[in-house]
């Protein structure tokens, strides 16, 4: 830094002996110490990155008030997603039409590319246009978050902007590396209610997320209406719950099931998930009887873990878990439901082990995969289940038990991915218990060979849990997920070959400028030239 000063301050000095003609020449070196002017988009710049990318040497498409977007049958509601994306910003009609002379076209494969999988894409950008093929739509919209990378930051606005709007030539294959690819929103602590959700989702498919985790229930509020158990929402989920009694609100049925459609429509899956037998204050102060004496607990609106327990013993528990778990599965077409299982501090060993090797099974029941926080790899029905890993060791038998006995894992380690962690301990909100974490810190491992003992055949994906303890609003949520979860979609999506700290850094400070567009309020690590 002090080299770069006395440097400035030598040019500048030159600069008044050798007048103005050198003026451009000394502001650029000059700001050395400041982030380098953003270099040409090319089809490297993607997040997360591509598998395979081919850059071509013919000149770029140009999207023209002229183009056409091309797209039948299955194709076209997302060819129609991409058009009211793309219009509010170049301004062009961008119709769809059976052919175009310059024509983005969508095609769905009728002999199906095995490579690129249900997920996968492959975009060819040459002069004339664009052809975007996938063996199914979940690929078609992941190369359309692709393509709209590929064009000017300014392609965010919501306004008419002049711009040349270019996409570089060349071919990308891509695909993603694990089927999982998740984050959870923890709508207890806090709720956030429908609309923030979804402006979550939005945020999330660009990066090519699969599935969004909602954390419904805890201690301090349940947020998921159940037929015949209105007390868990009217008490659980009313005045003066969350934390500090701050954050009060529930999802009706139909709000959850228009969470789900919405989702869907961008290729996102919703996993439920009730916690139990821990973290189940705020049903216990609904329904007294979920006790094992039958007196309701104090409203609990702080953030101690741990207290709270499900009578194990009580056969009514097994009635009231199988009637959520029965409506839960119905309202949601995905193939997981996760019943929570972490931190039941106050419920003996035994006792844990008799309620999973009930309750696992009660969800195969009704047709779901069960999962679980990693905890439930202690029962032996877990075998079947998905299990989310949030150690902080790298060690941690019982999960390596269960997955050598065929358990699925997902890795969230809590010192790498709990989006809830502050970022260092001078910024607002968050916590950091597991540590404070930084892009870097969030960026470079690696799920696949992280937990010890997990075969990486093992490793269905990775998720980024966002606890909601510090979270009032949606710039809180914000905040604390960006630009971090885009670090942890390239470690879903991207293949390990692509794997480069460098690379990511510079495509994120490219990226900035998008998120700036479109008001999302991030974190401006100063890892990132922004
Ligand atoms: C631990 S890790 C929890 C949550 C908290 C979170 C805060 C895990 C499965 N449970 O109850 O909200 O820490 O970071």
């Amino acid at each position: 830094m002090a080299t770069v000063r006395r440097v400035r301050h030598n040019l500048l000095a030159h600069l008044t002996v050798a007048g103005a003609l050198l003026l451009p020449l000394v502001v650029t070196t000059a700001s050395a110490a400041s982030p380098p002017a953003p270099g040409p988009i090319t089809l490297h710049s993607v997040i997360p990155a591509p598998a395979e990318v081919v850059p071509s040497s013919s000149g770029p498409f140009r999207i023209t008030a002229t183009t056409v977007l091309v797209a039948a049958s299955a194709a076209r509601p997302i060819a129609e997603r991409l058009a009211a994306a793309l219009r509010p910003a170049t301004g062009f009609p961008l119709p769809i039409r059976p052919a175009g002379t310059t024509a983005i076209t969508l095609l769905l494969n009728d002999a199906p590319d095995p490579w690129l999988g249900d997920e996968g894409y492959q975009l060819e950008v040459g002069t004339q246009g664009v052809a975007l093929r996938a063996n199914r739509p979940a690929g078609l919209f992941a190369g359309t978050q692709t393509l709209r990378q590929l064009l000017p930051t300014t392609v965010e606005a919501s306004s008419v902007r002049p711009e040349n709007w270019t996409v570089p030539a060349g071919l990308i294959r891509d695909r993603p590396r694990f089927p999982y690819r998740g984050t959870m929103l923890d709508l207890a602590r806090h709720f956030h209610p429908p609309a923030d959700v979804k402006r979550y989702i939005d945020e999330i498919s660009r990066f090519k997320f699969n599935y969004l985790h909602l954390h419904l229930a805890d201690d301090q509020g349940w947020r998921i209406e159940i037929d015949g158990w209105p007390r868990l929402t009217t008490v659980g989920g009313g005045p003066g719950t969350g934390v500090r009694g701050l954050g009060p609100g529930y999802l009706t049925q139909a709000d959850y099931r228009e969470l789900v459609r919405y989702a869907a429509e961008r290729f996102v899956t919703i996993l439920p998930e009730i916690d139990m037998p821990g973290h189940v204050n705020a049903a216990q102060v609904a329904y007294p009887s979920l006790t094992c004496d039958g007196v309701a607990p104090r409203q609990r609106t702080d953030i101690r873990v741990g207290y709270s327990s499900l009578c194990t013993s009580k056969e009514s528990t097994y009635v009231f878990v199988e009637d959520v778990i029965r409506q839960l599965a119905a309202l949601t077409p995905g193939p997981y439901l996760h019943v929570g299982g972490d931190e039941a501090l106050s419920t003996r060993h035994e006792d844990y082990l008799a309620f999973e090797q009930r309750v696992l099974p009660l969800v195969a029941k009704y047709g779901k995969t069960a999962y679980g926080w990693h905890e439930i790899a202690a029962a032996p029905a877990a075998t079947d289940a998905v299990i989310q890993y949030w150690s902080v060791s790298r060690d941690t038998p019982t999960v390596a038990a269960a997955a050598g006995a065929g358990a699925k894992v997902i890795l969230s380690p809590a010192d790498r991915t709990y989006l809830d962690m502050q970022y260092d301990l001078l910024t607002p909100g968050g916590l950091h218990w597991a540590g404070t974490i930084e892009v870097r810190t969030a960026y470079d491992w690696d799920p696949a060979t992280w937990a010890h003992g997990v075969p990486a055949d093992a490793v269905l994906g990775v998720e980024a849990p966002l606890w909601s303890e510090t979270l009032r609003d949606y710039d809180d949520v914000e905040f604390q997920a960006f630009p971090r979860l885009a670090a942890i979609a390239e470690l879903g999506w991207s293949p390990r070959s692509t794997h480069d700290w460098i690379s990511f850094r510079d495509r994120l400070a490219a990226y900035g400028p998008r998120w700036t567009r479109r008001g999302v309020h991030f974190y401006r690590s100063p890892q990132i030239r922004w």
